[in-house]
């Protein structure tokens, strides 16, 4: 296997830097509120921090987004994304797309949060019964990732974590799904650094353990929430996900099968299922009947942006559709310092997203 975080470095940064004036190695600092001379910066949302993951919400008639807070570190990079040590959360908001992003401050600090150790990387928020919860992955105290939820009154924040981590969770990326019935569920998982493959037995073992190419690929995981939104209601699943023959996607399908960064939403009573590719930089999505799957692969949602990791959100504001998303460029090329940007989905007739290039 490459390693995750080196294979950029090696073979993306001599791209980006065909664009951008930063240099190659050590992350150019960012200012405050200081203007970038990199002119893909005007294109970023914001440039006062570096964000990430950004998930977004219509919330109250705003785009509330909830993103990852990269930060510089010296820590070099791994295939457990030991570079994205991220320590807080800021949340955003964004009245229209003609006024500028507002931060909205930190919401929550991994020292308010009692089981983590560190790395708090992307999360989630869902709005039901009145409160705000914020879902997001760190690795406690003994290394192994799990999945925290924070509760507040105000979509932003701050937040208050609850003292241990969700009972039965594990790996990343969690994002919450609220179906029209009101019925929540956790979506989840992450390979490499996310630590999916560890969890085979049922239990983690600090061993990889991956399928051989031709078995079927690791799946999403998906729980149905309690009602109050702080446990599972029962056991994760598996989330399958098919070929258009009805075959399992395979390990060896890099370009399809499921890496990180899944996001659930409902366009016209279908439920579409979006995720990264990783090692081959792409979000691409599927579509199925059932939260709980199987999902159908439809094709690629958006292509390879600057930068190893690609992660996204898909919200419905004021009857349109957006991608919001992250790319590397505002720092000339970091993995691990990003910035997040948006654009418009155009949704066909038959249910397909047009294909975005970033
Ligand atoms: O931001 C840290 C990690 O990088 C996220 O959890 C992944 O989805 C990738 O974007």
């Amino acid at each position: 296997m490459e390693g995750r975080r080196m294979r950029y470095t090696l073979i993306s940064l001599p791209i980006a830097s065909l664009f951008f004036s930063a240099p190659p190695c050590g992350a150019a600092p960012l200012k405050n509120n200081e203007p970038n001379p990199v002119p893909v910066e005007k294109q970023a949302l914001t440039s006062s921090i570096y964000i990430a993951d950004p998930s977004a919400h219509a919330f109250g008639g705003e785009i509330y987004i909830y993103p990852s807070h990269d930060i510089e570190n010296d820590i070099p990079p791994d295939n457990e994304g030991s570079s994205f040590d991220m320590k807080d959360y800021h949340v955003f908001s964004l009245k229209d797309f003609s006024t500028p992003l507002v931060d909205r401050g930190e919401a929550l600090n991994i020292k308010d949060v009692p089981w983590a150790g560190k790395q708090m990387w992307a999360p989630d928020a869902a709005f039901k019964n009145g409160n705000y919860y914020l879902f997001f992955p760190a690795k406690d105290k003994a290394g192994i990732f799990r999945i925290g939820v924070a509760v507040s009154a105000s979509p932003a924040g701050p937040f208050k974590a609850r003292p241990e981590p969700i009972k039965g969770s594990y790996s990343i990326d969690p994002c919450a799904f609220i179906d029209d019935d009101g019925s929540a569920y956790l979506v989840f998982g992450g390979l490499w650094g996310g630590q999916l493959q560890r969890w085979r037995t049922g239990e983690y073992k600090e061993i990889d353990r991956f399928p051989d190419g031709k078995e079927p690929a690791l799946g999403p995981r998906i729980a149905r929430l309690r009602e109050d939104l702080l446990e599972f209601q029962g056991p994760d699943k598996e989330i399958a996900i098919l070929n258009e023959d009805g075959s399992p996607l395979r390990a060896d399908q890099h370009s399809r099968r499921f890496f990180e960064a899944v996001w659930m939403h409902k366009y016209q009573g279908k439920y579409y299922l979006s995720y990264s590719t990783g090692d081959t930089h792409k979000l691409v999505y599927a579509t199925g009947d059932s939260p709980f799957g199987p999902f159908t692969y439809r094709g690629l949602l958006l292509r390879p942006v600057v930068g190893w990791t690609t992660h996204h959100s898909i919200v419905e504001f004021e009857g349109a559709w957006y991608l919001f998303y992250h790319d590397a460029s505002l720092s000339g090329g970091y993995d691990n310092l990003r910035c997040v940007k948006y654009a418009k989905l155009e949704m066909q007739p038959d249910g397909s997203i047009k294909t975005i290039t970033p």
